[in-house]
């Protein structure tokens, strides 16, 4: 059975969607940001810094998951572990592919995502944190470049990796959801906004989000 710890507003959003693109059962475990409880923590509710978290996650991160006793963390490794594991089309069809989602995966991970998440924070919100537009625009000035490369790449057929939606087009979109608020980005990127309202579209993603939307902000 396949547990995924973390609350849907988190990167568990990103496994939670994986899985019901999969059609798998899994177990959910709500773990919390312990930035976004009071200090201290009320009892009962399972964070980042719980104990019995911990000693599934040292790193005190979520999403983590377990199995059948493989415990694995770092959502996009996650996906791609189980989009490996159980096959369908969203899986790497050749070790040639592989290496792309891979290579997509690293690549949101490292060229996006910290800039997309100064985005949703200081133009949406941090657990009410001071917001700080300058950040937000700076960061809009550093991602024209990763865009226009994104954009390129799904000129072809529109999805990353192999003429199809798979995991690669899943991670990407997740951290390039963070960026959404950014709309001056995605005007000048027609093909990466045609590609993630095609994602976000998919039967999976609404699940998840529906769900997402239950869970208090
Ligand atoms: N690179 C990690 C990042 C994990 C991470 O920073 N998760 C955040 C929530 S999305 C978290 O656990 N924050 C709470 C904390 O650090 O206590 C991944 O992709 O899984």
């Amino acid at each position: 059975m396949l547990t995924i710890y973390g609350v849907y507003r988190s990167r568990a959003s990103r496994n939670i969607w994986l899985a019901h693109e999969l059609g798998i059962p899994f177990e959910h475990v709500p773990v919390m940001q312990i930035y976004r409880l009071p200090d201290p923590p009320p009892a009962g509710v399972v964070h980042t810094r719980s104990p019995e978290f911990l000693k599934v996650n040292p790193n005190g991160h979520i999403p983590s998951i377990d199995d059948d006793g493989m415990v694995l963390h770092e959502s996009l490794a996650i996906n791609l572990y189980l989009a490996r594991k159980h096959g369908t089309a969203l899986a790497p069809a050749s070790i040639a592919e592989e290496g792309q989602m891979t290579m997509w995966s690293l690549w949101a991970a490292t060229e996006v995502e910290d800039r997309a998440l100064d985005i949703i924070y200081h133009r949406v919100g941090n657990a009410g944190r001071p917001m700080d537009p300058k950040i937000a625009d700076a960061a809009v000035a550093a991602l024209r470049g990763p865009f226009s490369v994104l954009d390129a790449a799904l000129a072809k057929d529109g999805w990353l990796v192999g003429n199809r939606f798979t995991v690669a087009d899943l991670n990407v979109a997740e951290v390039v959801r963070y960026a959404q608020a950014a709309t001056e980005l995605f005007e000048t990127a027609p093909h990466v906004k045609a590609w993630l309202d095609a994602c976000q579209s998919r039967p999976a993603f609404r699940t998840m989000w529906s769900e997402r939307e239950k869970e208090p902000a």
